[in-house]
């Protein structure tokens, strides 16, 4: 006998089916770049643009759960966001058993889960949710949020010396062209905060205004893009220059690196922001 196949919010919506294929790549790719030890690392998308009447008019099927905060821009959104203690491993092949749909209240302080499964979303709900709402507060098209934990760029954040302001911006960004060139914005650094705080999500906020990828201390980055896809191209552009400089300095020198010069030369000829 054939089996039953489920219904799925997916079903007939190839807009949302594709963001949740994005999704579910990317979070292959996490796991086999060895950044997604067990259930590390989590990604919200904000579907709201692609939500239809049938989907705003389906039943909740969880409770109203509170978020210990209110989010005034997040009223009526939509969200895929990864489970809680799920693997990205698993998301990578079966995203609506590992992730989620969930709707924010229009108290904008509460979520219901409203497709496949009542998966609780991730454990960095407070701080995908602070992005979200800050992005959508100054009117950016961003609709992705990435936390992960490259190996390379953690273990970068446990020298003091790379914490100070920019230092790792500039040194990654002279290892070569393509990430002056595509992670414009460089790299914010946030010191050492309990994960899943709402001081964490209140710190990383305030470096998106100057930053698209910021540094949790000790813990991982967290990215910010159009798409999810953009998102993790920045990091993974990120995690190569850091490969590059530890690959130098395990050859027992110190990278020279692009000059002040050669890198004015490339803002200028690709429009970056200075
Ligand atoms: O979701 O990475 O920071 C697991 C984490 C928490
Ligand atoms: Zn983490």
């Amino acid at each position: 006998m054939k089996k039953k196949q489920m219904k799925s919010i997916l079903d007939n919506r190839p807009k949302l089916a594709k963001q949740v294929a994005e999704v579910a790549e990317v979070a292959g790719y996490l796991w086999q770049k060895g950044w997604a030890e067990r259930n590390g690392g989590n990604i919200t998308v904000n579907i709201t643009d692609v939500v239809d009447d049938e989907i705003r008019h389906l039943k909740p099927i969880s409770d109203c759960i509170s978020l210990g905060r209110t989010f005034p821009n997040l009223k009526g959104t939509y969200f895929f966001c990864k489970g809680t203690n799920k693997r990205m491993r698993d998301l990578a092949r079966w995203p609506m058993e590992n992730g989620s749909v969930i709707r924010i209240t229009d108290d904008c302080s509460h979520y219901e889960i409203i497709a496949d499964n009542p998966v609780k979303p991730t454990s960095e709900l407070a701080s995908h949710l602070s992005m979200h709402n800050y992005l959508i507060g100054k009117g950016s098209n961003y609709k992705a949020a990435l936390h992960t934990h490259p190996i390379d760029l953690v273990a970068m954040t446990h020298n003091p010396e790379f914490l100070k302001k920019d230092v790792l911006t500039n040194l990654l960004w002279s290892m070569i062209p393509e990430t002056r060139a595509f992670c414009p914005r460089g790299l914010g650094i946030i010191p050492y905060k309990m994960p899943s705080s709402f001081e964490l999500a209140d710190a990383t906020i305030k470096e998106l205004a100057d930053y698209d990828v910021v540094m949790w201390e000790k813990h991982g980055v967290s990215a910010v893009g159009e798409n999810i896809m953009e998102a993790f191209d920045m990091v993974d552009t990120l995690s190569k220059s850091a490969q590059i400089y530890l690959t130098a300095k395990a050859m027992g020198f110190e990278p020279e690196g692009t000059s002040q010069e050669q890198m004015k030369e490339l803002q200028v000829a690709f429009n970056l922001p200075g």
